[in-house]
C-alpha cells in the first residue's frame, strides 16, 4: 500500500471547498490515515517545496501557504500516488482535465488548491515531514471487501 501527502491549501480553506475536495478522496475510497489543521511555516515549507526554493514564484509560494490554516491529509490506498495525481489534475489548472479537482474548481497556478506527493518514496516521506506517528491511524476499513481484489489489498 503506498501513502500519499495532502495538502488542502489556503485558497481550498478560504473558499470553502475542503468538504468538497476530501469528499473525492473518499469516494475514490481511499483510506484516511491521519487529518489535522495546521499552519505551515517557512523551514517546513522549505523542506517540503526544496525543488522549487531557487524558482521565481518560490517567495509568494511560501507566503501564500502561510497565508491561512490548512488541512494536511494522510492517505493510503493501493498505488494511490498515482491515483490521487490524476484525481488533482496537472499543476496549471487551466490544463487540468475537467472533472478533476484543478480542473473543476481553479484557474491559477499558484491558487490550485491541493498538494498530493508525487511518488512513492516522497508520499513516505511527506507524511512523515507533515504526521507524528500518534497522529496516524492503522484500522481496518470493512468497504475494502469491495473496493480492492484480494491481491490488491496488501
Ligand atoms: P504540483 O503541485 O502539481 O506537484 P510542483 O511540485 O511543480 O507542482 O509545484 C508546487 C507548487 O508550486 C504548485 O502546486 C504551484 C506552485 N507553482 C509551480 N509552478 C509554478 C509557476 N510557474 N508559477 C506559480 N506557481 C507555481
Ligand atoms: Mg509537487
Amino acid at each position: 500500500m503506498e501513502k500519499s501527502l495532502i495538502i488542502l491549501k489556503p485558497d481550498a480553506v478560504q473558499r470553502g471547498l475542503v468538504g468538497d475536495i476530501i469528499k473525492r478522496f473518499e469516494m475514490k475510497g481511499l483510506k484516511i490515515l491521519g487529518i489535522k489543521m495546521t499552519s505551515l511555516d517557512s523551514a517546513l515549507l522549505e523542506a517540503h517545496y526544496s525543488h522549487l526554493t531557487d524558482k521565481p514564484f518560490y517567495k509568494g509560494l511560501e507566503n501564500f501557504m502561510k497565508s491561512s490554516p490548512v488541512i494536511v491529509m494522510a492517505i493510503e490506498g493501493f498505488e494511490c500516488v498515482n491515483s490521487i495525481r490524476i484525481i488533482l489534475g496537472a499543476t496549471n489548472p487551466r490544463e487540468a482535465e475537467a472533472g478533476t479537482i484543478r480542473g473543476d474548481m481553479a484557474i491559477g497556478t499558484g491558487r490550485n488548491l491541493v498538494h498530493a506527493s508525487d511518488s512513492k518514496e516522497n508520499g513516505k516521506k511527506e507524511v512523515a515531514r507533515f504526521f507524528n506517528d500518534d497522529e496516524l491511524f492503522s484500522y481496518d476499513k470493512s468497504e475494502y471487501l469491495h473496493i480492492y481484489e484480494g491481491h490488491e489489498r496488501g
